[in-house]
């Protein structure tokens, strides 16, 4: 596999090569992505968890039974203004709602299938009779275009887990069928959280100027997303100072995700496996998430806006070329005049590195193909953020009300806690080298 970093959409080369193969497949967005659905406002025995740019779905109580409704359909999805993509999810969106019940529950699902080819649900990591699991063929008739099927059981256990197609799985899951799954214990938890997030993380086969992600791809992804949003159109994780705040991060995607957060050592608490005992907890700062995974941690929230990523620096870039000779150190004097004859308006860059990259975009040169998401984008308060695909906030203020979730915009770093400019003479100072050593 070529490294993503070795090629520059924002090049020559790449800016072109991604417009010629743009055209072949540009097919224009029709309307706009579904609304975004408010969590209902129910009350509750436990802290609902809370779906970072996603919703969690209301059920019907039916003689004892929490009675749920999901429709599998086709969807526009927009990733982030500017990029829109007919996907698949679940009552309108992907990744679809949250469902979240509690341990010793029964529940029925009735699933709906509005697609025009057969699915199936499996509840992934529930224990439950062998012919809910929804693998279709081996626990179940697939469901059919048009039918419904109804699931019922027993909750067992508690924790965080997921649900997705198990009939023609590749696609399905590759074009948006994905959701969220969280049982709460029965009990109260013996360290109770403040906060309580999740998310699922997701890869994307969208190639610039195209409108359907392609399910065929193995490894070069072009969006890298959080609940199927991409930076800097992410929800931040916010919360008041010393809550202790619970992440659910779950992976349907075909990478593994080293999900790192800034400012804090977390402790990871749980998984599938519900909330571990407490001897089994680690502290970390960076947890890998693998293919099919769950992993929850909890920390103290320290003041301040903090950036909570994917450590893969090419999953916190959104769509690049690929296979482009690499620029940098290139002098490329005379070569933006050639290719400009071919593409009007091209800029050769990356000789020095990749960040003027946001720059240009700014100033409106490189737009790229249509529906096609910039490299990287985002500007906070000093500047560029230089970021996109699996890279988010967690904003901790003093003075957030409990249970307020709205954005607190920007941090108000106290004086003298921001690091300044303190000479601008590239030989400053007398800095060690080996070189000088003694
Ligand atoms: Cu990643």
């Amino acid at each position: 596999m070529t490294s993503r970093r070795e090629f520059l959409t924002y090049t020559g080369a790449g800016a072109l090569a991604v417009t010629l193969a743009s055209t072949a497949h540009a097919e224009p967005a029709q309307s706009a992505a579904p609304a975004v659905v408010s969590k209902p406002k129910t009350r509750h025995s436990y802290l609902p968890v809370r779906t970072l740019n996603g919703w969690t779905l209301p059920y019907k109580m039916k003689n004892g039974v929490k009675e749920f409704h999901l429709v599998a359909e086709e969807i526009e999805h927009e990733f982030a203004p500017g990029c829109v993509a007919k996907c698949w999810g679940y009552n309108g969106t992907t990744p679809g709602p949250t469902i979240e019940a509690v341990e010793g529950d029964r529940i029925r699902i009735l699933v709906t299938n509005c697609l025009k080819e057969h699915t199936t649900i499996h509840w992934h990591g529930l224990l439950l009779p062998s012919g809910m699991d929804g693998v279709g063929g081996l626990n179940q008739p697939q469901i059919k275009p048009g039918e419904t099927f109804a699931y019922e059981f027993t909750l067992k256990q508690h924790g965080s887990h997921m649900y997705h197609p198990h009939a023609d799985e590749m696609t399905q899951m590759a074009v948006g069928m994905m959701g969220m799954f969280i049982i709460h214990p029965r009990k109260r938890e013996p360290v109770p959280v403040d906060r309580d997030y999740c998310f699922l993380l997701h890869n994307w086969s969208l190639h610039p100027g195209t409108y359907r992600p392609d399910p065929s791809i193995l490894q070069d992804f072009d969006l890298w997303t959080m609940n199927s949003k991409v930076f800097p159109e992410i929800d931040p994780v916010v919360a008041r100072t010393g809550e202790r705040v619970r992440v659910r991060m779950a992976n349907l995607s075909m990478w593994n995700h080293p999900l790192h957060m800034h400012g804090v050592q977390y402790w990871v608490t749980g998984s599938d496996g519900g909330r571990w005992p407490q001897s089994q907890w680690r502290s970390e700062t960076t947890e890998i998430i693998g293919v099919g995974q769950i992993r929850d941690v909890e920390f103290i929230a320290v003041p301040g806006d903090w950036a909570f990523h994917c450590h893969m620096a090419h999953h916190t870039m959104n769509a690049m070329g690929h296979e482009i000779p690499n620029t940098l150190g290139v002098d490329q004097t005379g070569i933006d005049k050639e290719i400009r004859k071919m593409l009007p308006g091209f800029i050769a860059m990356g000789r020095y590195g990749m960040a003027e990259h946001q720059d240009h975009v700014a100033m409106g040169h490189h737009q790229g193909p249509p529906n096609t998401l910039a490299m990287m984008t985002g500007v906070g308060p000093y500047g560029n953020i230089e970021m996109g695909g699996m890279f988010t906030t967690v904003k901790v203020r003093d003075d957030l009300a409990r249970g307020d979730y709205s954005d607190p915009g920007w941090y108000d770093a106290p004086a003298g806690t921001v690091a300044s400019r303190i000479s601008s003479d590239p030989e400053f100072g007398n800095p060690v080298r080996p070189s000088n050593m003694s």
